[in-house]
């Protein structure tokens, strides 16, 4: 495998291969990543990268296109079947670019959104001001409620009818509860406000009915493709017909340039995949082991933002348990005992998002593994035995060791020759 990069690149060799060990040796508990199949993989690789197909199928703007047709076409409508969309649009790059080419079809710089603030879970593209979303329309930001971690209905009801923004943007980065996307079409709906639907995080469990879908709810609804959707990285978006045209219009030509042929094949195969019983059952898997992974950390003290999880993931508040020990600080103790997390601001928070005091942690990624409740008991242990001392090598060591030997006993990509 790989011949060809090695002989011609070793230093990107080098790199590749190290990162297949990475991801083979520690234990990947980032909420929003995932390993692709290898079918998936395949897909990625293949000379549909070198083809220009800009406009869509059977409508481009260059010759050629009879097979990428072919690939596209699968991928909508695999995307439409597997979440009863009427129309779907699998071009955009990323979520980030799914997110701006939904706001676009409805908005005009300076139109007000309202999105789920940051430091509650929300996205960067929900309107933080660092990003395009914050710079370009007026942004009123919701959030959870400070005792209960969930998402405050009426509050949000009320702040939208003294906003009366434009659009609504549903969806979180990192919150843990089932979000109730007929109460966000309600209140839409009084406002008189589009409402947006971003599912990147829950898209592999819509997909299963492990969450309920937005699909029947909002106006659009986007997605990225890499996470429990477990396919390559990338974006999709679906909608009502009625919106098919703008929605189009406003991934090509307006945000993006010529598709990833190569992706969208990827896409296609991943959809395909979703499809099957064993997805089903996987999707299942993942939420089952974020709940045991929950109870074990709150066994061991650990406080959890909404006090547990209904979903693939879950947020710990550090303070209460381990008042001196940072989010950074955590997420580097962690890391250096093979298990990977990231930082992440909680509800409430009274440090800088370099900083935090929050672990964002979730299943996808360990239950394609093939790990499961057993496994996410012990690892609730080596969490909570590294936190306890996170500046004592003897014990990040030996939970190193130990964590190697799970990851021994559950191979990835073990037939790959960089593996
Ligand atoms: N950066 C992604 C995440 O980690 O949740 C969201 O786009």
């Amino acid at each position: 495998m790989m011949d060809h990069l090695r002989d011609t690149d070793p230093r990107i060799f080098e790199a590749v291969v190290a990162e297949a060990r990475r991801q083979s040796g520690g234990l990947e508990l980032i909420a929003s990543e995932n390993f692709v199949s290898r079918a998936v993989l395949e897909a990625m690789g293949t000379v549909l990268t070198n083809k220009y197909a800009e406009g869509l199928p059977g409508k481009r703007y260059y010759g050629g296109c009879e097979h990428v047709d072919v690939a596209e076409d699968l991928a909508r409508s695999r995307a439409q079947e597997l979440f009863a969309a009427e129309h779907a649009n699998v071009q955009p790059h990323s979520g980030a670019q799914a997110n701006m080419a939904a706001y676009f079809a409805f908005l005009e710089p300076g139109d007000k959104i309202l999105g789920m603030s940051l430091s509650h879970g929300g996205h960067l593209t929900h309107g933080s001001p660092v990003n395009f979303s914050g710079r370009i329309f007026n942004v009123v930001s919701y959030g959870v409620g400070d005792d209960d971690g969930v998402i405050d209905y009426d509050a949000l009801r009320e702040q939208a009818h003294a906003e009366r923004p434009k659009l609504i943007i549903a969806g979180a980065s990192a919150y843990p509860r089932i979000i109730d996307f007929e109460t966000f079409a309600d209140i839409a709906r009084e406002v008189d406000a589009r409402l947006v639907v971003d599912m990147a995080h829950i898209a592999g469990l819509v997909a299963t009915g492990h969450h309920p879908s937005p699909v029947p709810w909002a106006d659009v609804v986007t997605t990225t493709t890499h996470k429990t959707l477990r396919g390559p990285r990338g974006g999709l978006l679906l909608c009502r017909e009625e919106h098919a045209k703008a929605i189009d219009k406003a991934v090509f030509p307006f945000t993006q340039g010529g598709p990833l042929m190569h992706i969208i094949a990827a896409k296609a195969v991943a959809l395909l995949e979703a499809q099957k019983p064993e997805f089903k059952t996987y999707s299942g898997q993942v939420v089952a082991n974020a709940a045991a992974l929950a109870g074990g950390l709150s066994e061991r003290g650990f406080h959890l933002v909404s006090g547990g999880t209904d979903n693939h993931l879950m947020l710990v508040d550090l303070r209460p348990s381990h008042p001196e020990l940072t989010g950074k600080d955590a997420e580097a103790a962690l890391e250096a005992a093979g298990m990977t997390v990231n930082k992440n601001t909680v509800p409430g928070e009274t440090r800088s998002p370099f900083v935090t005091s929050g672990l964002r942690i979730g299943t996808p990624a360990l239950t394609t593994r093939g790990m499961k409740e057993d496994d996410m008991g012990r690892i609730a242990g080596w969490i909570a035995r590294v936190l306890e001392q996170p500046g004592d090598a003897d014990t990040i060591a030996a939970v190193r060791g130990e964590v190697g030997e799970l990851c021994a006993a559950f191979p990835l990509y073990a037939d790959l020759a960089v593996g």
